[in-house]
């Protein structure tokens, strides 16, 4: 039985899956939830996510959202070790570390910018001023030490791609139509360029992620 994402090509947090899954080589099945269309609040979805978030993994009976609790999984279940965890075992809490302050402190801010602009772009709603000031007070201190940590290194933790990078990443995807300040950041810039252009996968879902939000974009025009 093949394990199924269910998610929006447009969506950051569904290419932190399935970069993680194309890395690892495990195959999965997947379901597009058109979240432009509120897909994700159905009664059908919402059995499986009770949030009216994506992405979500069905794997048999297991159930589990949260992308970065999806990429555990594919983890556990990916049959190479390819040390997206970290290679040592003090570089995997490291890299745990790094995915929940990701969940925690940076990601969201991201998430309320990103909000915030499709409000004024696809429902011509006001962005809300102080939501935006917060969003980039917090992105700036998180991009600070983000790009402190990446002055002297090239990936987040160890010497090497990990889950870590992949979550820290994904605001990228948005980053330019948000309008967050990571310009500002040279070390962070350079890590992310890094990213595009050492790992094939996440340059591919970038491009995903480009061509469903220009069709989204475009059938609004
Ligand atoms: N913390 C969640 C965030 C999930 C999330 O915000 N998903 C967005 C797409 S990037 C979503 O499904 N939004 C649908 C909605 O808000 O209705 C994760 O990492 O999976």
């Amino acid at each position: 039985m093949s394990i199924k994402i269910y998610g929006d090509p447009g969506s950051g947090s569904l290419r932190r899956v399935t970069v993680a899954a194309a890395i690892m080589g495990v195959e999965i099945e997947r379901i597009d939830v058109d979240l432009f269309k509120g897909e994700s609040h159905t009664p059908e979805f919402l059995r499986l996510n009770p949030h009216g978030l994506t992405p979500v993994l069905q794997d048999g009976d297991t159930v589990i959202w949260e992308a970065s609790a999806i990429n555990l999984y594919l983890a556990a279940s990916a049959s190479l070790d390819l040390n997206l965890l970290g290679r040592k075992e003090a570089e995997r809490f490291e890299v745990l570390q790094w995915m929940f302050w990701s969940g925690e402190q940076w990601r969201v801010f991201s998430t309320f910018l990103f909000n915030e602009w499709a409000g004024k772009t696809l429902m011509g709603k006001p962005p809300t001023d102080a939501v935006v000031e917060l969003a980039m007070s917090n992105i700036g201190n998180g991009a600070k030490v983000l790009d402190a940590h990446l002055a002297t290194r090239n990936y987040i933790v160890g010497d090497a791609l990990t889950l870590a990078d992949i979550d820290i990443a994904a605001p990228f995807s948005q980053y330019q139509r948000t309008g967050a300040p990571f310009n500002e950041f040279p070390n962070l810039m350079a890590w992310q360029q890094r990213l595009l252009d050492t790992v094939p996968a996440w340059a591919a879902t970038r491009a995903e992620v480009e061509t469903r939000m220009g069709g989204v974009l475009n059938a609004m025009s």
